[in-house]
Formats: structure tokens, C-alpha cells, sequence
């Protein structure tokens, strides 16, 4: 390696991949369900960037929209000489715009599951950021133990965008929360995406679109165990459903058996009745104040919070544990 090039970190932080494992105990579950981190193969990661440009799917531009006008104010609360933390954070376009307001950022440490796009992003940054030290790590950000040691000494900003959190059920969203605070340490700062509860018919639509991508992207979910699991799952037998469930202020998105019928993937069979479901999403929506109430709950005191009224970023500080 070239001195004065920075190493890439590549760290192993999860169990070898359990895809197989996850279908198998999901879809012979009760109800049947699957886990959302597996929308994201190649196929699945390129729908959902045709999501994100949908006109009825306005999480994403809102939140360019409210990091790119308070990038000045979010970054002023930045600690000098930090370590920016994303989790998740395969493609770098929204901490692009904090890393252009943050001259205190000093490094980035972009934590996901997909190695191959950290490697290609990681030079990007590097070239358009050539002060900044980049150490990618491949891997499940929940399963993430530590921070690189390269960042020991560096105070740490956490970023978490695109209201990812709102796949978490509630009390998992507060484990994750916890479990950030004791990656970032003390006196850290955690700038989180968070999609608000508003009407269920934007809702809906979102979730619903127009020309069917969103439904694409649900049953790639069939196609990918197809072609990983050697599935046989009949893409034309299944329907993509998403409603919001007001009483648990999530969406639900689903998989629907059109018939009665037996699914063979790899050595099991899976039984389904006509109209039966596989649960494969919740994305949960929260208030200003009922995200605050988490947070707070979670080992972070909420310093501001920034929104157009359909989506929110706030800003959490990591509350002293020894107060
Ligand atoms: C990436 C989890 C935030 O819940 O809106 C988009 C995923 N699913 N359309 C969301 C998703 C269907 C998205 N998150």
C-alpha cells in the first residue's frame, strides 16, 4: 500500500450469512415472515433507488431537503476532530452533505452489509474528500461491536438517515439505540432520520405506487431466495400488499398467496392457504414526541430536531451515564 493512502478496513463483525437459515425458520413460522435486511441484493438495492425517485415516496427527498438546509446547524453541533459513524451507510450521498458543512469531521466509518459498494464509495470519498480518513467496515451494524480502533481517540458523531430505524419494532429501536450510545461513547452526537405518523392515505400511496416498483421490490424478496436457495416460488402466484396499521402506527408490507398452494425451497416444503401472508416489513412512523420519548428512554437527552412536517432529523446527544 502506498503511504499516506488510507488502509481499507474491512472487518468480519458477523456470524457467516444465515439467508438460508432466516428463510427457512421465517417461512415455516406462524404467522410466516421474512426479514426486511434481505430486500437489498444487487436487484433489490436498484429498486429501492427507484423507490427513493418516486413521486408518491417522499422520505427521501424530504430529508436531502432538511439535511442539505440545516447542514450549518446540525454540523455546528458536531465535536471537533470526530469520527462520523454511519450505520448503514452504503451509498454516501446524505453524508456527503454533513461532510461538506463539517470541516470537524475527520473521519468517516461507514458501517454496511453490502463490502463491494463500501470499496467503490470509500475511493469516491477519498478523492473528493482528500483530508478525510475513510475506514469502511463490512458487516451488520447491530451486530458491530466496537469502533474501528483507528477512531479510539476521536469523538464520535453517529448518523443513521432514511428512517431505517423505523424497520425496528419499538423496544429493538431502543436496543439499537443503547447499543449506539455504547459505540459512540461519551459525550456523543447521533443524527437520526425518522419518518412522522400523517395522514394514512400519503401513506399509503407511498407504499403503493403508481407503476409498481415498490411491489417489484417486495417480490424480488421470492426472486432472491429463487435464485440463492434454489426456491421455487412462482413470482405470478404471490401479490405485493402495504397498508398502514394505525393501531401500531406502522406500515405492513406483505406477500400474499393468490391460491392454496406448496412452495418447495431447497429441501422444505411450505404450505400456503390462499390469501395467506409472509410478513415481510414493518416501517414504523413516529412523532416528534414519541421518537424523543425513545430516544430518552434510551440512554440519549434530544438536543433539537429539524422537520417539514412529513419527515424529522434529530439531533440526540449521549445522556452522562455516571449522572
Ligand atoms: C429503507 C426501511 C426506510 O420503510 O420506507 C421503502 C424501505 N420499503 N418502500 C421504508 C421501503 C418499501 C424504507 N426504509
Amino acid at each position: 500500500m502506498n503511504p499516506g493512502q488510507t488502509a481499507l478496513r474491512i472487518a468480519p463483525i458477523t456470524a457467516p450469512d444465515s439467508f438460508a437459515a432466516d428463510v427457512i425458520a421465517g417461512l415455516t413460522a406462524k404467522p410466516k415472515s421474512l426479514p426486511p435486511k434481505y430486500f437489498y441484493d444487487a436487484v433489490g438495492s436498484a429498486l429501492f433507488e427507484r423507490i427513493t425517485r418516486l413521486p408518491e415516496y417522499y422520505p427521501t427527498r424530504s430529508e436531502l431537503d432538511l439535511l442539505n438546509k440545516h447542514a450549518p446547524a446540525i454540523a455546528s453541533l458536531f465535536p471537533p476532530g470526530c469520527a462520523l459513524v454511519e450505520f448503514g451507510g452504503g451509498s454516501s450521498t446524505k453524508a456527503r452533505i454533513l461532510l461538506r458543512a463539517a470541516a470537524s469531521i475527520e473521519a468517516y466509518v461507514p458501517v454496511d452489509i453490502s463490502g463491494d459498494f463500501l470499496q467503490q464509495e470509500a475511493a469516491r470519498l477519498r478523492r473528493d474528500f482528500p483530508h478525510l480518513a475513510v475506514y469502511p467496515v463490512a458487516g451488520d451494524f447491530t451486530a458491530m461491536i466496537e469502533a474501528p480502533a483507528e477512531t479510539a481517540d476521536q469523538p464520535r458523531t453517529g448518523f443513521f438517515p432514511g428512517s431505517t430505524i423505523g424497520n425496528f419494532e419499538p423496544h429493538e429501536a431502543a436496543r439499537f439505540l443503547r447499543h449506539a450510545a455504547r459505540i459512540l461513547g461519551r459525550d456523543a452526537v447521533f443524527v437520526v432520520g425518522v419518518d412522522l405518523v400523517k395522514p394514512a392515505d400519503i401513506l399509503y400511496r407511498a407504499y403503493n405506487d403508481a407503476e409498481g416498483v415498490t411491489a417489484k421490490f417486495n417480490l424480488n424478496l421470492l426472486a432472491r431466495i429463487n435464485r440463492e436457495l434454489g426456491g421455487h416460488f412462482d413470482l405470478e402466484a404471490f401479490e405485493h400488499h402495504a397498508f398502514y396499521n394505525s393501531a401500531h402506527s406502522r406500515i405492513e408490507m406483505h406477500l400474499a398467496s393468490r391460491k392454496r398452494q406448496t412452495v418447495r425451497v431447497s429441501d422444505t416444503a411450505i404450505d400456503f392457504r390462499a390469501g395467506e401472508t409472509i410478513h415481510t416489513e414493518n416501517s414504523y412512523k413516529y412523532s416528534i414526541e414519541s421518537f424523543r420519548a425513545l430516544a430518552q428512554g434510551s440512554g440519549w437527552s434530544p438536543l433539537k430536531a429539524w422537520t417539514d412536517g412529513q419527515f424529522s432529523v434529530h439531533a440526540l446527544q449521549a445522556a452522562d451515564i455516571d449522572a
